[in-house]
């Protein structure tokens, strides 16, 4: 008994490690995704990862195994806590990448400061309350165990950890193949594998990342790729040339959801300027955002490129040295001038080195504007686009002009500014709030195109307008289910609300109408090249004027054909007619397979800057 009490004593700190990293983990695991947790599932991968640290820690004596232990707590702590504050905005966990652009944005204050839970800070309870155990603890030189004991728990932990370990490790590889490797869906690992895990293999793919990104593709994968670009860039006829030679001025719109077109609070149009747009234009109500974590520099890149967001972090900071055949360069070649208009601060997203990677002649950060009015982030829309005619109107015919907007930014916290617009029982509420935003953002909008057409510019250019994501984070999903007069909205459901308006409106406002075909971001530059008569090259979308398939590939992996939705996070599919869930048929296997090849495809592009390879081969 006495030896026992004695080893209890000697490597208390060992037991309180694994008991509460291992409680951290689960209670995490449950914040995480609470309708689709089982502790049961999660408890032996958590238990096999901690063992393994603990493992390593019995490499060293008392003293530093303490240490070594309540460093690995605070880390594992400070992860949990900003993978939780991340995944409300951005519904994924946190990588080394993202860490990368976390450092270079400043993180955008407002944003995380009303994300994160005093509830959060729980989870670093226990550092505290060890401190003064430690100390105690620490004078107690003589619970040295001998070097054997030692060493043989130590082998029992690695033994137990790894073999628990591979199993986990090795069901999830043959549940879901490529997984593991490419990490392109980050919460179901985090999920089936516990956060400890998950960033360990984060870390080792991110090295193996940075060392294959040295090792040059195999002639094989080079040429399935090539062939994918090729088949994809095929020439069609509808609208082919109906633009040639027009301006066009495209409008990536702050957090522009598509549930506001057409809607209605106390009986007034949230965005009664972009409702009028749309039935003047072709609008395309079925446009989901593939933003991940690059946010709106996402939706940026993918219109501007045709190419899917980063697999972690954000292109725009991670391959800004690549080589490009972006929409602006497209225009330029064309004989176009280009410029990119943006309120804010020129290098928040890395825009000041990319835009000139992308051909943009122009960039009109926020030093190009007098700042007389701010709203949220920055420079008022009302502002920015009352300038932006200005600037405009100097630019070179026939111009591409990218127009980016502010105000209507999470967590739409500057309410008095966005004007009277009553939201009646949503006044006060994060979706009232944002109400009023977009309401105050369409007004700006209205104002805008009114100039636009009062300056002639309207009869020489195509306008596009979309939103660059949603406005509503899953947290709020019970005020838009009142707003949507439902008792709750379903996953599917949910993931049916995730679309962004498209708008195309034509010189003469011919053609227009609804076009309901099951597209993304990724679609609107094949889309301009057919209409502008641009060559279409090395380009991952389809043009919807010609595309009879439907298809929206996420960055997760998760998919829909417009008849079916595969969801990644939940590995569940659903019957898009009756929202069912519905059984893997070969069919979809074979389409999940293919989204999977065409997210690895734009990954090789980007790691391996092929398409400054493919341009020097087809000169
Ligand atoms: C800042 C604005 C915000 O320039 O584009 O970007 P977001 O936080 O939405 O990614
Ligand atoms: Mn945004």
């Amino acid at each position: 008994m006495k030896k026992v009490s004695f080893f209890m004593n000697a490597y208390i700190d060992l037991f309180l490690f694994v008991l509460f990293i291992t409680i951290k983990i689960l209670v995490y695991g449950s914040q995480m995704q609470p309708d689709y947790f089982s502790y049961a599932a999660l408890l032996p991968p958590v238990l096999a990862s901690v063992l393994i640290l603990s493992a390593i820690s019995l490499l060293f004596k008392n003293k530093f195994r303490i240490k070594f232990l309540y460093i690995c707590n605070l880390l594992i702590t400070l992860f949990i806590i900003g993978d939780l504050t991340y995944f409300r905005y951005f519904k994924d966990v946190i990588s080394i990448p993202v860490l990368v652009n976390g450092v270079a944005l400043g993180a955008v204050k407002s944003s995380v400061a009303s994300l994160i839970k005093l509830t959060d800070f729980l989870y670093a309870a226990d550092l505290l309350l060890m401190v003064p155990f430690i100390r105690g603890y620490r004078a107690k030189d003589n619970l040295e165990l001998p070097k054997k004991l030692r060493f043989s728990l130590l082998m029992i932990c690695l033994i137990i950890g790894l073999t628990a370990n591979i199993k986990s490790f090795y069901s999830l590889s043959k549940e879901q193949p490529r997984l593991l490797s490419t990490m392109y869906n980050k919460v179901y690992i985090t999920r089936k594998l516990g956060a400890v895990n998950y960033h360990s293999l984060d870390l080792y793919n991110s090295i193996s990342a940075g060392i294959s990104r040295l090792t040059p593709l195999s002639n094989v994968e080079e040429k399935e790729i090539r062939t994918f670009l090729q088949t994809n860039s095929r020439e069609e006829s509808n609208l082919k040339g109906a633009a040639k030679g027009k301006n066009l001025i495209m409008i990536q719109v702050e957090a522009l959801q598509g549930f506001v077109i057409d809607s209605k609070v106390n009986g007034e149009e949230i965005t009664p300027n972009l409702n009028k747009l749309a039935k003047n234009s072709v609008y395309f109500n079925n446009i989901f955002y593939q933003t991940a974590a690059g946010g709106t520099s996402d939706a940026e890149f993918m219109t501007n490129n045709s190419l899917y967001p980063a697999s972690s972090g954000a292109a725009y900071f991670l391959y800004a040295g690549n080589e490009f055949n972006g929409m602006p360069e497209n225009f330029k070649e064309a004989g176009y001038d280009t410029a990119a208009l943006h309120g804010f601060t020129e290098t928040f997203w890395n825009r000041n080195v990319m835009y000139k990677k992308l051909g943009f002649n122009n960039f009109y950060g926020e030093k190009s504007y007098t700042v007389d009015e701010t709203v949220g982030l920055g420079l008022s829309d009302k502002s920015f686009l009352n300038q932006a005619v200005e600037k405009i109107k100097t630019l070179n015919k026939p111009y591409y002009s990218f127009l980016i907007t502010l105000s209507s930014h999470f967590p739409y916290d500057d309410p008095s500014k966005y004007g009277t617009f009553n939201v009646a029982s949503y006044e006060g509420t994060l979706l009232g709030n944002y109400m009023k935003s977009i309401h105050y953002t369409d007004e700006q909008l209205g104002i805008f195109f009114d100039k636009l057409d009062k300056e002639g510019i309207l009869k020489d250019s195509v306008v596009v307008l979309y939103g660059d994501h949603y406005a509503i984070p899953k947290e709020q999903i019970n005020q838009l289910s009142t707003f949507l007069n439902k008792s709750s909205l379903s996953d599917i459901e949910w993931a049916q609300l995730q679309k962004v308006p498209l708008i195309i409106h034509f010189p003469n406002e011919s053609p227009k109408g609804v076009n309901d075909i099951y597209a993304g971001q990724i679609d609107i530059y094949p889309t301009l090249c057919n209409l502008f008569s641009l060559p279409n090259k090395g380009l991952m979308g389809r043009d919807l004027f010609n595309s009879k398939e439907e298809k929206v590939v996420f960055r997760d992996g998760s998919f829909t054909d417009g008849k079916y939705y595969y969801m990644a996070q939940t590995n569940t599919y659903y019957n898009l007619t009756t929202y069912e869930k519905v059984r893997e048929t070969e069919i979809l296997k074979k389409k999940k397979d293919d989204v999977i090849n065409q997210l690895e495809y734009s990954d090789d592009i980007l790691k391996h800057n092929l398409l400054k390879k493919f341009k020097s081969e087809d000169k």
